[in-house]
């Protein structure tokens, strides 16, 4: 029911996880475009993060991407952003950015490289350790251009061997994340292309492994709400890394290209109790920046999630379930679609003025000046960027 207690509790209380590289400057393999007043090192990309919190109220962690967010004490890190209300999320493991791992990382055909790659791996747990985060991220970029180039089953057996590794020192409550990814950089066989070879993999690894749904990362077309609904099915969901295409890994702002299909998503997410605490799925979104402003951009793709979960939750369930039971196929999409175009944004303003937040993070961000005090302020320094 619209408001009643229980959506208006599931509502505040969801977390969206932000990720600290949509804070810097990025770009596509064309140009990467520099804006004022962008962070020049990780606790300023905290400070960002903080005020899509402030304003949102709902984005509480941040997840870090490592080399990209290294520093020499990740202690002070943490404790920066306990001091912004925040805390560190999902640690993303890099290993697709350094030459030796041109033929892959964890799949590499040479043995050092594969160690090379593990030790970056074994290195992002001692980061889970320092910082208090409970989850590691792994995407490889590994895989073939060519049919022939490797043996596609042995990589397999290298990926299996190095996760088994890292999966055995992770500590109790600690999490593995396995990403996968259709295409790019690899383009003839990626090393985990679909669900299916990440669910193997995690399947075989235990339960503290999981996979994470990439909303970039699918072919055109392809029913991403099935696979959520699959996967939280078999309590194998870890997370999400929301964003929008429209053509691959566009990394746009989540819910801006298919809002629909964001709503579709949350559907499955909340009929298959991914919103109990207990499911404990990560809502992150993974999204570079490259010619819109960072902070507000994040605060709109928190909404965009926000707004999508509450039409979800708005769904009315029983006249759902009484139409699906007697066979009514129009009068079960039209519950569906009477939810979609319920306008959820005053249910979702008056919440934040019931906890002292304004109406609306956007306008109100914009309206602070604090996007003009950051550009006069942070100048000097090597601005954060795609590979910084
Ligand atoms: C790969 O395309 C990916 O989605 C992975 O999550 C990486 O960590 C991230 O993008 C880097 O931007
Ligand atoms: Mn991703």
């Amino acid at each position: 029911m619209p408001g009643s207690s229980a959506v208006r509790a599931a509502l505040t209380s969801q977390a969206i996880e932000t990720p600290s590289w949509g804070y810097g400057n990025s770009g596509t393999r064309f140009k990467v475009f520099a804006q004022s007043g962008v962070p020049r090192d990780p606790f300023e990309k905290l400070d960002d993060a903080a005020q899509v919190h402030a304003f949102t109220g709902v984005a509480p962690r941040v997840s870090l991407h490592i080399p990209w967010d290294r520093v020499d004490d990740y202690g002070a890190l943490a404790s920066h952003a306990g001091k912004l209300g925040l805390t560190l999320g999902a640690i993303n493991a890099n290993v697709f950015q350094d030459d030796d791992f041109k033929l892959g990382s964890v799949t590499h055909p040479d043995p050092a490289v594969r160690r090379k790659a593990l030790a970056l791996l074994l290195e992002c747990v001692d980061i889970m350790d320092a910082t208090g985060s409970s989850d590691l991220k792994l995407w490889f970029s590994d895989g073939t251009n060519y049919p022939g180039q490797d043996d596609v089953a042995t990589r397999q057996d290298r990926l299996a061997e190095a996760l088994a590794v890292v999966y055995e020192r992770l500590g109790g409550d600690q999490r593995m994340l396995l990403e996968y990814k259709l295409f790019e950089p690899a383009f003839y066989a990626t090393d985990v292309p679909d669900w299916g070879t990440a669910y193997a993999h995690c399947l075989k690894l235990g339960p503290k492994a999981k996979v994470v749904v990439d909303t970039g990362h699918h072919a055109p077309g392809t029913n991403i709400e099935f696979i959520v609904a699959l996967l939280l099915r078999e309590g194998k969901l870890g997370a999400f890394d929301f964003n929008s295409r429209f053509y691959a890994d566009d990394d746009l702002m989540a819910g801006a290209a298919d809002p629909f299909q964001l709503f579709r998503i949350m559907h499955e997410v909340v009929v298959n109790g991914g919103l109990e605490p207990g499911a404990q799925v990560d809502f992150m979104l993974d999204q570079c920046h490259n010619i819109e402003a960072k902070v507000p951009a994040m605060i709109r793709s928190v909404m965009n999630v926000q707004e999508a979960t509450a039409k979800a939750l708005t769904i009315d369930a029983a006249a759902l379930a009484a139409a699906q039971r007697s066979g009514d196929v129009l009068g079960a999409n039209a519950v569906l679609m009477d939810a979609y175009n319920t306008d959820v944004r005053p249910l979702l303003a008056g919440l934040r003025e019931e906890q002292g937040l304004r109406p609306d993070p956007f306008s109100a961000y914009l309206a602070s000046g604090r996007q003009e005090r950051i550009a006069a302020e942070r100048v000097g320094g090597t601005q954060a960027g795609w590979g910084a």
